[in-house]
């Protein structure tokens, strides 16, 4: 057993974001293999095989937590919690403080880094909007996800659906229903195309990148409230791939009306759609880690390709954005045939 002592505080009782504080050091920990025990004063010690004591409150940020070895767990350069092996019981006295003292002052341990925010009732603020930062698929959250989010889900689709987020958060509703919420919204957007009025596009195009934003909330929700589970996550992909088709096939059926080559157009873009997160999967089930494409790569990742569709029906420009997902796709799909020949298991 990995035993993991927190002490208590009164803070713990707060809910942030749809959890008590308690919950979101809990869960977090529990995930990482340890039985958590809160203690007021002192504790008595159980055998284990290591023990964490966490002996100021806070909000563990990090995704992924990886807690192996001696270590003193540092945030922001302040010591929060102690990493111990099990020999440490046979330095256990009673005093708990005391006998992390004995133990440091004999054992050598290192230092490990992890992303927490101390919590006081003055931080809980910064501690919301750090905790809505940590959603999003970027290096810096320590996230593993199959891929990292492209540049317009960095930049415009976070933004508001971690807005969205955090109005849902104190709600119900489940990560897999806002998935098939989501994928409802790109069929009814990629119907309005089917209406061959400016107005009917430009209202298809604004509900697409509402869909792409909507897409964002349903894994925030999932990493939020410790909710993510492989079919979600399977459900997710699958969806994503089916709007694609539709919406795809919407568009081509509109703009084939004036010129009946723009099928090949849509051809290729359907097969871009597919194929670049085909390669993307496939990366990832065989090598097993994180798809990073390289220094180099034409970026036409989902949230690019709803954002050309979008742009295209603003400007009545829905051809050139089949032709750019359908041109950019394909050479991207061939890039990486040729880039990962090189990549070693
Ligand atoms: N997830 C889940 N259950 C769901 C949906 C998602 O558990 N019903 C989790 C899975 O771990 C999945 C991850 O959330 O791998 C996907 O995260 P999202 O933030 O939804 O990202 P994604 O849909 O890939 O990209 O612009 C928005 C982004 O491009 C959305
Ligand atoms: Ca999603």
């Amino acid at each position: 057993m990995k035993l993991a002592l927190v002490r208590d505080s009164e803070i713990y009782n707060r809910k942030l974001l749809g959890l008590t504080l308690r919950d979101r050091i809990k869960l977090p920990l529990e995930r990482a293999g340890f039985t958590v025990r809160f203690f007021k004063e002192d504790t008595s010690v159980e055998h284990a095989e290591s023990y964490l004591i966490i002996n100021e409150p806070v909000l563990i940020l990090e995704r992924d937590l990886e807690l192996n070895g001696r270590k003193l767990l540092v945030s922001d350069g302040v010591t929060f919690g102690y990493l111990f092996g099990d020999d440490f019981h046979a330095f256990f006295d009673g005093d708990l403080q005391m006998t992390i003292e004995k133990y440091l002052e004999r054992n050598s341990v290192g230092v490990q880094q992890i992303w927490s925010v101390k919590l006081s009732d003055e931080n809980l603020k910064l501690a919301e909007k750090l905790l809505l930062s940590s959603l999003v698929k970027v290096k810096r959250t320590g996230l593993k996800p199959a891929y990292y989010d492209g540049i317009i889900a960095r930049t415009l689709n976070r933004i508001i659906s971690l807005r969205i987020s955090k109005y849902l958060a104190d709600r119900t509703v489940t990560p897999n229903q806002i998935t098939v919420f989501s994928f409802l919204i790109s069929v009814i957007g990629s119907a309005l195309f089917l209406l061959n009025s400016y107005f009917a596009t430009l209202i298809a195009g604004i509900i697409i990148q509402l869909h792409s934003i909507i897409d964002g909330c349903d894994g925030e929700i999932a990493r939020l409230k410790f909710l993510e589970s492989k079919y979600g996550a399977w459900l997710d992909g699958v969806l994503d791939r089916y709007a694609d088709f539709i919406i795809i096939f919407c568009v081509t059926l509109s703009v084939s009306q004036t010129n009946g080559l723009y099928w090949v157009l849509g051809f290729l873009a359907a097969f871009a759609s597919f194929i670049i997160p085909y390669t993307g999967d496939k990366y990832v089930a065989v090598y097993k880690q994180t798809y990073t494409s390289g220094s180099f790569r034409i970026p036409i990742t989902r949230d690019i390709r709803l954002f050309l569709i979008f742009l295209g029906a603003i400007f009545n420009t829905l051809a050139i954005s089949l032709a750019l997902i359908a041109v950019l796709g394909n050479i991207e799909g061939l890039r990486r045939i040729i880039a990962l020949r090189s990549v070693e298991l």
